[in-house]
């Protein structure tokens, strides 16, 4: 990824958003999603008369907010970017230094641009190419900006070039590690960013430690626990180190080979039992496939505070179990906020009736299982205690280990005192005052040491690394094909000891690359590394120097190792262009993607899917409702704003098929699923395409399934789930679910 920690967190912060002259937002709708921090670019707007440009293929709340908004075909951002840059490099709006210093590849990016006119970007993306230059030029000249995306950039076939083509677009006008620059990525649920930071996915490990038998020995010694032990847990050892199935696709894990389904590679095993910890399974793109995988289960087991829909679309009767797990107001611990700050939370109350922490139920299972000493053995290592105390000695535990993204400086007391003095601090630039002076809000990731003032602002070289600077991480070796890939000379972080480029630090070269000398006691604890140095001399040394631990080097806009090596442009599989599909060919079919095959050119080639589903499907969300929905839906007030599941539908397309407004109407998907909606007159979509919230449940393909709720348990409000209807087709990277592109056809009921 360009973006070099590129996990998809906030470069800078909400607040650092009032920093910005220009403000474009791809594929998000903070007015509704984030109303709280929305409110920080309406003050943008209000102190430097920032421009908002919305790029969405609905008019969105946003878009109401917005100076310049773009109705952009869905899955076509790629196009859309490109358009913007054959302007801005035509035009020599560039940031040519920038570029030179710290980018690594954008010359192909240059090449691709070129052909990217505004009248085949219009062609393309649908959008007027008067807009497009008018989008191009006062983006590019109104700097700082600052690009804003979410899940109308990711949740597609091709959503993981696309969050590499946005941080190319911030890298080629230089608006990387600057105030009110950035990328800024609007992350999801509440502690989100932690989630992915502790990698609760199935192709890392913890910290992003990647799937090798290093970092499983790393863990092992960290924990205190055997590594033969572990590997003794997996079937053979060469299963320890591949990915494992996902959360998008975890179905085809049961259903995986049978009946036409895609073919697994499982060790000749299906998934047989399933256990959900906080998600609400409906939420999952095609929900058919998903209540079939239910129902084909031996087990499956939900804890969750309200009753998981899981439960009530499976037809499956024995070894079904809900857990009440408690909520988050009655435990307490660290979260992580979307700019990487934490945050400590205390418990409200305590678990009420019957209820268990997640913890809790982990930890009872662990113990059932026979494994509780093992997991809980790295909370008692950094004392040699006998027991742990929770949450306090698992935040240290994390703060302890995790290197790779500088959690060393979160320990559970510094945490604590940030979120105890949260008034202390500037809401803008994070900076502590009085008793917090020196340190930032939350301690933005990397916090390099237990004295660190955590990073605001990633990849800002005016700032020295103690307070919060950084270049680019060197992470791909010094040069590729010849070229150097280390930052130009000059550009390293303020009151750096070393003023160039230089590689991450590790045992070999911390001498040389930081010009200092190491004790003999220093050299026999320090780690291999800067990843693996629990010594964290590492660290302690490169801060004394002003050297970031992890290097000095170029931002990649060219990622070698991924399919398209510069982001290209790719129909999604089923998309109402078929016309385009030659030109721009969905990737080749994909083996064994996190365990299971996945079609790409096959089953957008396999026929002209926009002759019997000719509009455009987009999906998303709504400001009362969260998520799957059900916590929201059991809410009587709440519910009461949206009674029904619904569709957004354009009076002239709802005419032509004789859908009058509130009146009920059929959704067919290219999968052969249907559902019945209710439809609504709208005109924030146009009349090619129609939106549908995603969270419903309880209804499926017209039959209620309100029997199937243990009694007293049924949502105010159920209804049927989009994604019974979203389409095949999930990320060639990440396995996300295309749930933001796709076909469907639409008929009165
Ligand atoms: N009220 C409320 N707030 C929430 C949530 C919730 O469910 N309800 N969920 C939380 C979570 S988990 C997340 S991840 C965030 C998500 O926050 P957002 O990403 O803002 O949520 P969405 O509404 O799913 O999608 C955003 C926009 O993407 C647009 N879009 C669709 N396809 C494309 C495309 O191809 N290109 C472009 N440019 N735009 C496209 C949609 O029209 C939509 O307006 O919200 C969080 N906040
Ligand atoms: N069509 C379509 N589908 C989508 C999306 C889309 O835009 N369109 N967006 C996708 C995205 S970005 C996301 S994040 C998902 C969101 O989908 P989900 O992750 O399913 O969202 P939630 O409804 O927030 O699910 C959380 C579940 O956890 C439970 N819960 C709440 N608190 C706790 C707790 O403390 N402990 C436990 N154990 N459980 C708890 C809730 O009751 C709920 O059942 O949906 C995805 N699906
Ligand atoms: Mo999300």
């Amino acid at each position: 990824m360009a973006n070099t920690w590129g996990y998809g967190a906030m470069t800078n912060s909400l607040g650092d958003i009032q920093n910005s002259k220009a403000i474009i937002i791809f594929g998000a709708n903070p007015a509704v999603n984030h109303p709280v921090g929305f409110a920080h670019f309406l003050k943008a707007k209000e102190r430097n008369n920032a421009k908002i440009i919305v790029v969405d293929p609905r008019f969105t709340k946003t878009a109401a907010k917005a100076d310049l908004f773009a109705q952009i075909r869905p899955g076509t951002d790629i196009p859309f970017m490109y358009g913007m840059l054959h302007l801005i490099f035509k035009n020599g709006w560039h940031d040519k230094n920038f570029i030179k210093d710290r980018v690594y590849g954008m010359d192909e990016v240059m090449e691709e641009a070129k052909k990217w006119t505004p009248e085949k970007t219009a062609d393309v993306t649908g959008v007027d190419a008067g807009l497009i230059i008018q989008i191009a030029r006062a983006y590019a000249k109104s700097t700082p900006g600052t690009l804003i995306w979410a899940m109308g950039l990711t949740q597609h076939t091709i959503g993981s070039s696309n969050t590499r083509m946005a941080p190319i677009v911030q890298l080629a006008l230089g608006n990387m590690g600057v105030e009110g620059g950035g990328c800024n990525i609007l992350r999801g649920h509440d502690n989100v960013q932690g989630a992915t930071d502790m990698c609760c996915l199935s192709h890392t490990l913890p910290g992003y430690y990647g799937l090798s038998d290093g970092s499983w020995k790393y863990f092992a010694s960290s924990w205190g626990v055997d590594y033969e032990w572990l590997k003794g847990r997996f079937k053979g050892k060469e299963w320890m180190n591949k990915k494992g199935f996902t959360l998008a696709r975890w179905w085809a894990g049961v259903l995986g080979g049978n009946k036409g389904e895609d073919a697994i590679h499982n060790n000749g095993t299906n998934l047989k039992a399933l256990f959900v910890m906080g998600n609400g399974i409906t939420s999952t793109s095609q929900t058919k496939k998903v209540k079939e995988a239910l129902d084909n289960l031996d087990l499956a087991v939900f804890c969750d505070p309200f009753v998981n829909e899981g439960a009530i679309i499976t037809d499956k009767k024995d070894d079904v179990y809900i857990l009440p797990a408690a909520t988050q107001f009655e435990t307490s611990g660290s979260v992580t906020a979307t700019n990487r700050s934490a945050q400590w939370r205390n418990e409200v109350v305590k678990p009420m009736y019957e209820s268990k922490a997640d913890q809790d139920i982990m930890f009872e299972l662990a113990k059932r299982l026979g494994f509780y000493e093992q997991f809980t053995a790295g909370m008692k290592v950094k004392e040699k205690k006998k027991d742990f105390k929770w949450p306090e000695d698992a935040t240290d535990e994390i703060a302890r280990i995790i290197k790779t993204i500088g959690l060393t400086g979160w320990t559970a007391e510094r945490l604590k005192k940030h979120s105890e003095n949260w008034h202390m601090f500037d809401q803008v630039s994070l900076r502590g005052y009085g008793a917090m002076k020196g340190e930032y809000y939350g301690l933005p990731w990397p916090c390099w040491t237990e004295s660190h003032a955590g990073s605001p602002l990633l990849y800002n070289i005016n700032r020295s690394v103690k307070d919060g600077g950084m270049g680019f991480r060197n992470r791909f070796g010094l040069e590729h094909d010849g070229e150097d890939l280390l930052a130009g000379a000059g550009s390293a972080p303020k009151n750096s000891a070393n003023k160039d480029g230089y590689p991450e630090i590790n045992r070999d070269n911390i001498e040389k690359v930081l010009g200092i000398k190491l004790t003999a006691d220093e050299k026999k604890r320090i780690g291999k590394n800067w990843k693996v140095d629990t010594s964290n001399i590492i660290a302690e040394k490169c801060m004394e120097r002003g050297i970031a631990p992890y290097g000095n080097a170029k931002a990649r806009a060219k990622v070698w190792t991924f399919p398209d090596p510069i982001p290209m442009h790719r129909e999604p599989l089923h998309t109402p262009r078929h016309d385009l599909t030659k030109d721009y060919a969905a990737y080749p079919d994909k083996k064994n993607h996190y365990r299971v095959d996945t079609r790409y050119v096959s089953e957008q080639s396999k026929q002209d899917w926009s002759k019997d589903f000719p509009i455009n499907l987009v999906t998303g969300r709504l400001v009362n409702l969260n998520g799957a929905g059900v916590e929201n839906r059991a809410s009587k007030y709440l519910a009461a704003l949206t009674p029904e599941m619904f569709c957004d539908i354009h009076p002239n397309l709802a005419g032509q098929e004789g859908i009058r407004d509130g009146e009920m109407m059929w959704i067919h998907s290219p999968q052969g699923t249907k559902i019945k909606v209710k439809a609504k007159y709208s005109y924030s979509v146009s009349e090619d395409r129609i939106f549908l919230p995603f969270h419903f449940a309880g209804v499926m393909e017209g039959e209620d399934l309100s029997a199937n709720y243990p009694e007293g348990t049924k949502p105010y409000a159920i209804g049927e789930s989009a994604n019974t209807v979203t389409n095949y087709g999930y990320d060639i990277i990440t396995q996300i679910p295309e749930t933001k592109g796709g076909l469907c056809r639409v008929e009165r009921a």
